[in-house]
């Protein structure tokens, strides 16, 4: 069995030696225009000319959470992609998002300012009942994230296109779903697949339909919401700020209007970092099923966009 690795921004050797040590038998390099048909590739962000050169391929293991960069390549029919189900994500997720939470909720910046100018001062406690935290995309990382901010006594609402139950959240699905499931939040947490449905979603009509006072954390794709009308947001008072991890454009291009906001927390894409071992374990346990013909978790529905 061949595999191949073509994934930009990451270094080959590690991958290499771990699905070589997981997979003794299989032919493991890393691709080149003009290389050998492989039989399963394990990729992030590849060439359209990758994909071109490689009709052979029966799998491609995606090493990131989200397939849309995939999805816009031109794939033969009958290519499955397959994403990360977890892989260690999850809790990475769970954390981030309960981190930008409680630091908004707690006013933990405005305590670190604060204290930073010597001021030694208290802010009047919240009610954890007037901030009730919207989920939308209630997958593996979105129901974990659900779950773990719910073990914090927050009132926890989710949405998803089709209905799902997860204890401990009430769910709400589908556009009749949708205005209901925003008006009943205050914190906005975005972990939806980015398809044409799902593109612009957070935008001035949606995100003014938040109980006022929102917070908005963006954890899925920068092209989920609309930069201009998130700052128009915030300027009117209508949202109280934002912690925004992705980016329309990434790296977030300097002089970007995020960059300096006071209410706006940034960081570089690193909500859930892909954790090598485990990647390779998950990765190398699915080609071996294929290859026995077994079906495997987590091949992505080309139609419904993950
Ligand atoms: C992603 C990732 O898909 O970082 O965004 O894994």
């Amino acid at each position: 069995m061949k595999i191949t690795f073509c994934c930009t921004d990451t270094k080959a050797e590690p991958w290499l030696r771990g699905l070589a040590a997981a997979l003794p038998a299989a032919d493991i390099s890393v691709w080149q225009p003009g290389a050998p048909q492989a039989d399963y590739a394990v990729v992030w962000a590849p060439p359209q000319q990758f994909i071109d050169e490689q009709p052979r391929l029966q799998a491609l293991f995606n090493i990131g959470a989200g397939v849309d960069a995939l999805l816009r390549l031109r794939l033969p029919p009958g290519l499955r992609v397959v994403r990360l189900d977890d892989a260690g994500m999850a809790v990475q997720m769970a954390e981030y998002v309960s981190h930008a939470l409680i630091r908004h909720f707690r006013e933990f910046d405005g305590y670190e300012a604060d204290m930073r100018a010597g001021r030694w001062s208290y802010r009047k406690p919240r009610l954890r009942q007037d901030f009730p935290v919207g989920v939308m995309g209630l997958g593996v990382l979105g129901e974990r994230v659900a779950r773990a901010v719910a073990q914090f006594d927050f009132p926890v609402r989710g949405w998803s296109r089709g209905a799902k139950q997860i204890a401990g959240v009430r769910c709400y699905s589908g556009a009749q779903g949708f205005n209901d499931f925003l008006a009943a939040s205050r914190v906005l947490v975005n972990l939806l697949p980015l398809t044409p449905e799902t593109q612009d979603i957070m935008n001035r009509d949606t995100l003014a339909r938040l109980v006022p006072g929102a917070y908005v954390i963006n954890v899925a794709r920068g092209a989920h919401l609309v930069d201009e009308d998130l700052l128009a947001l915030i300027d009117a008072g209508q949202v109280a700020g934002a912690t925004l991890d992705v980016f329309r454009t990434e790296p977030l291009p300097a002089g970007h209007p995020f960059w300096s906001h006071p209410r706006i927390t940034l960081t570089p894409h690193t909500s859930a970092r892909t954790l090598r071992d485990e990647s390779i374990a998950q990765i190398a346990g699915k080609i071996a099923a294929l290859a026995r013909g077994e079906p495997v978790a987590g091949v992505v529905d080309a139609a419904r966009g993950y």
